[in-house]
This record gives structure tokens, C-alpha cells and sequence, in this order.
């Protein structure tokens, strides 16, 4: 999959890119979440962070109108800067969608030459897309001068997945790739789009994300629709957002008719106070506690939000049986996807016992990653290019 796995070779591939001419290269990294999943586009909490798996976005102008582009693993795409049109399962709407958001803000980019490639799997729930719209908008800003703000680039990144790739999506994804740090999460408030980092105090603790394999089709459908029907639960309860109801005021007759939008809005609240437990447990390494936490994130993700599938619910219960792992949940939009996981550095052959199982019971072959948090998106420098592969890091 990854076919420029040496430096040289990525180099070359530049050189033929762009013609010779010396790029504009930013590493933009995917991201985890620990908890505080389906809260951001409803201006709640989330604990989100950075991850050492990137897509490199290089660029270089061109003279004439045209985006000339090119993804290591998708094939290349030509489209002028008059035609763009949103093309959603292509994976070049992304960057159609951000040249589109840039325009229509007012920047003034020209044609350009992109490359993109990199080591984030693909429809595992990593947010390669966010990270491939975040660097992109990084790249075309030094390019052509354009002088966006960190916090404008997540908006735009994020209006283009709303515009040219059809998902309602909120702003977890893009602040962690533009905001993370290495050792911490970001402690994100959606209501205010002010964060913090949190330092993880995780030393003990390996993060392993365990991929389902799966990638459900009602995903994007079904995360429209549990945006509406949280709409409906602000309709019934009459706040401005949901933070502002509390638990005892959904017991009140006004959503015992729409137990949709009761469901829901517990969720959101319950998963909101479990992210200000999470931090405050992380900062004083009560890490049970924050394994207890996952896990009830994901009963609540489950059974009162309707986001998890069979294959994520079977690899909790695997999870739930081994003492080596203190806390589990699906992680991202769900339906598929991958679980994160906290396990015990010292304990031996958990992953691979859950993984006998999960093919066992499913036929699936479990792919694993162990991750670092890691750094924000940023532009390379001229010498960190010369060690760059699109190949495995880890
Ligand atoms: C996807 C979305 F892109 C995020 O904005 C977030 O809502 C997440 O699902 C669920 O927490 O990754």
C-alpha cells in the first residue's frame, strides 16, 4: 500500500510532482479520542489527542488555474479552480472542498501541483480526512502567503467536509491535528473553542487502538441524523444547548414523548461529566478510574446514543475479560472502526488473545496499532524532508 517506503524514493516523487520546483511540505498527524465522543458538534467537552500517524501534504504553484493532484494510494485528479464540485467517496473532494472554503472566504490562491501520502489507515477512525483537509489548508497558507489563523484553518478543513464531503461534522478532529502535544491531550470546549492541554500521565499504560475491519455504510447517514435529533431534544427541552439542561430536567414530561431525543440528551450529558472526571482523574494518575470511564462511555455510546455496531460491542467484551486492559471504547463516529484501548505495559498476550477471538467469532483478521500522542500539524523544514517515507513509523 505504502509504495515509497525510503526517503529516496519520496524525493523523487516530489521532483516529478513538482516539476523540479521546491515544495511547500506539512506533516499533518490523524488523532484519538480518550472520551467525550458525539459531544463537539453540540458545544460540549472531548479529550482528543494527536497520534504519531501522518499524512504529508506537499504543494507548489503552478501558472495556469489548474489542481493538478496526486495521493500515493488514490490516484491522480485534474480539475480547474473554476470547476470545483463536491465529489463525496473521492478522496480529492477533500482538497477541492478546502481550495473551495479558501476562495470563498476571500483568500486569493492560483493552480497547484499536491502530493499526498502517508501512514494514517483509512477508514479505521483516525480522521485521515481531517488531517488531509488541516494539512492542506497548513500548505496552500505558506504557499500562496495567505496568513490563516490555526483556529480559521480548522473551520475551513471543517467546512469542507460539511460542503464537499456531505458529514455534519464538529471540530474534534481538526483541533486535535492543528492543536495537539506531544505527552497531553486537548482539553477541548466546544461551546467556546477554548482548550487546554492535559498532560496523559499515562506511563504505565500502552494505547492500542484495535480495528474492527468494518466500516458500517449508514455511518455518515447515521451521524446526520444523530445531529438532528439532537436539534430535537434543544426544540423540546427549549436551551440553547444542551449543556445548559440538566439530567433531572429530562425526566420532566416534555421528552418522555420522544424517547429518541431523551436518550440522546442524556448521553451528551453523561459523557460530558465523565470527560471532567477523566481529566481531573488523568492529572492525579487515577488511572482506574479512567478505564471505569472508557468503558462506560461506551455502554452510554451503545445503548442511549446508537452509534456502536456488533464487531465494536463484541471487541469490549473481549476487552472486559482481560485484567491487563483497564478501559475500552469504540472510538470516532462508530459503526465500525477501531476501540482505544488501555493496556497494562506489563501484561503479556492480551492483544493477541483477543484477536484469536475476534477472528474466531467474526472471520475478521484484527489489525492493532500502539500509538504516541504527538505534535500539531506544521510545515517541514527543507532538511527534515530528506528523512521523510510515506512508509510504517511505528
Ligand atoms: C467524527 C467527527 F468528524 C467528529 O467531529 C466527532 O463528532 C466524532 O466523529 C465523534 O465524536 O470523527
Amino acid at each position: 500500500m505504502h509504495h515509497n517506503a525510503n526517503p529516496t524514493a519520496y524525493r523523487i516523487l516530489l521532483e516529478q510532482v513538482h516539476q523540479g520546483l521546491d515544495p511547500v511540505i506539512v506533516r499533518a498527524p490523524g488523532r484519538i479520542n480518550l472520551i467525550g465522543e458525539h459531544t463537539d458538534y453540540n458545544g460540549g467537552l472531548a479529550l482528543p489527542a494527536a497520534i504519531n500517524r501522518y499524512i504529508y501534504v506537499s504543494v507548489s504553484r503552478r501558472d495556469d488555474d489548474q489542481l493538478n493532484l496526486l495521493a500515493e494510494d488514490f490516484g491522480a485528479h485534474r480539475v480547474a479552480l473554476s470547476d470545483l464540485y463536491p465529489s463525496p467517496g473521492n478522496w480529492y473532494t477533500y482538497v477541492e472542498g478546502v481550495a473551495a472554503a479558501l476562495i470563498g472566504r476571500g483568500y486569493h490562491i492560483g493552480g497547484f501541483n499536491l502530493h499526498c501520502g502517508g501512514n494514517i489507515p483509512t477508514g479505521a477512525g483516525l480522521s485521515s480526512s481531517a488531517a488531509l483537509c488541516c494539512g492542506t489548508v497548513m500548505a496552500l497558507d505558506t504557499l500562496f502567503d495567505l496568513h490563516v489563523s490555526r483556529e480559521e484553518m480548522a473551520l475551513i478543513a471543517q467546512e469542507a467536509e460539511h460542503t464537499f464531503a456531505g458529514v455534519q461534522c464538529g471540530l474534534m478532529d481538526q483541533y486535535a491535528c492543528l492543536f495537539g502535544k506531544r505527552g497531553y491531550a486537548v482539553k477541548m470546549d466546544f461551546s467556546t473553542l477554548q482548550f487546554e492541554h492535559v498532560r496523559l500521565n499515562l506511563e504505565e499504560l500502552d494505547l492500542v487502538l484495535l480495528d474492527t475491519g468494518v466500516k458500517h455504510s449508514l455511518a455518515s447517514t447515521e451521524y446526520n441524523l444523530r445531529k438532528a435529533e439532537t436539534r430535537r431534544a434543544l426544540e423540546l427541552l427549549n436551551v440553547n444547548q444542551l449543556r445548559d439542561a440538566d439530567i433531572n430536567m429530562l425526566y420532566d414530561a416534555v421528552l418522555i414523548p420522544d424517547p429518541v431525543a431523551f436518550k440522546r440528551a442524556r448521553f451528551f450529558l453523561e459523557e460530558n461529566k465523565r470527560v471532567e472526571t477523566t481529566a481531573v482523574a488523568l492529572e492525579r494518575r487515577m488511572l482506574t478510574l479512567v478505564g471505569e470511564l472508557l468503558y462506560e462511555s461506551h455502554q452510554g455510546l451503545a445503548t442511549l446514543y446508537n452509534v456502536s455496531c456488533l464487531e465494536l460491542d463484541l471487541l469490549i467484551r473481549l476487552a472486559k475479560v482481560e485484567k491487563g486492559i483497564a478501559g475500552a471504547r469504540m472510538m470516532g463516529g462508530g459503526f465500525g472502526g477501531c476501540t482505544i484501548n488501555l493496556v497494562d505495559k506489563k501484561a503479556k498476550g492480551c492483544i493477541s488473545r483477543i484477536s484469536k477471538r475476534y477472528e474466531e467469532q467474526t472471520g475478521i483478521t484484527l489489525k492493532n496499532y500502539r500509538l504516541l500522542t504527538a505534535a500539531g500539524a506544521r510545515v517541514l523544514e527543507a532538511r527534515e524532508i530528506r528523512t521523510i517515507s510515506l512508509a510504517e513509523e511505528l
